[in-house]
């Protein structure tokens, strides 16, 4: 594959949501969204099959980089911020998409529950057994974490794209932090972190009933 980028290395990645945890307890945009473009890449290398869930992050990480490139981006500067201020100026649509449809708060949660898909899937695989199956740890994941946030024909889409995951230890190998068991060790070491900022935002969203947003 000639679009395969060689120097992607997870440990890289996962890193950026350590650096996303401020000393006050809040989520830091910039590093947040640097991660999902790491993970937009290494999705990128997994193949093909994985464009249309790729394509959808990048659309979302894009609707929140406009806003930290404009006006009120120290508005936008941790989730923290970015919750308050969407929600004292009106500008979360909680019934239905209407004046806001791509508020920060909305496109923000999408990112939030698919981190949970992650931290479920990578512990998963960390602790599964050599001979695991990575489509069935995939499908586990997905079914607790998104599943039921997805329409049927996505939901199909996605099953499909899981089968043709490589086995578990291939899969380690794709991350490009050496050996499976080297690969293990460094998700060991990072998962600790993507919890915390998983933890951090979902108790933002929670406080502020922000959890079903539309
Ligand atoms: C290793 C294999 C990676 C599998 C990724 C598993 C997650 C499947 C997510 C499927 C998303 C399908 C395409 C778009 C769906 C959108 O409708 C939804 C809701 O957004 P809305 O329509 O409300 O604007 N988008 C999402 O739920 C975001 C999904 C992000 C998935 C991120 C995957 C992270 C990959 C990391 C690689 C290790």
């Amino acid at each position: 594959m000639a679009d395969v980028d060689t120097d992607f290395n997870l440990k890289v990645v996962l890193v950026n949501f350590k650096q996303c945890l401020s000393e006050k307890e809040e989520v830091l945009m910039d590093p947040y969204l640097t991660g999902w473009k790491g993970l937009i890449k290494f999705l990128n290398n997994l193949g093909a099959v994985f464009a249309f869930i790729s394509k959808d992050v990048l659309t979302k990480v894009q609707i929140m980089e406009k806003f930290r490139n404009s006006e009120q981006k120290e508005n936008y500067f941790s989730l923290q911020s970015m919750v308050k201020y969407e929600i004292s100026n009106n500008l979360v649509d909680f019934q239905k998409r209407a004046d806001h449809p791509d508020s920060g708060c909305r496109t923000i949660l999408r990112l939030h529950r698919a981190l949970h898909w992650l931290q479920l899937f990578l512990d998963g695989l960390r602790t599964s057994q050599e001979d695991s199956k990575t489509s069935s740890l995939c499908t586990d994941s997905y079914n607790i974490a998104l599943a039921t946030y997805h329409p049927w024909l996505i939901r199909k889409a996605v099953t499909v794209a899981f089968c043709t995951l490589p086995s578990r230890n291939a899969f380690l190998e794709t991350m490009n932090v050496g050996t499976p068991e080297e690969a293990v060790e460094m998700l060991s070491d990072a998962m600790p972190f993507i919890g915390q900022v998983y933890q951090l935002s979902q108790k933002l969203f929670e406080e502020n009933a922000l959890l079903d947003l539309p």
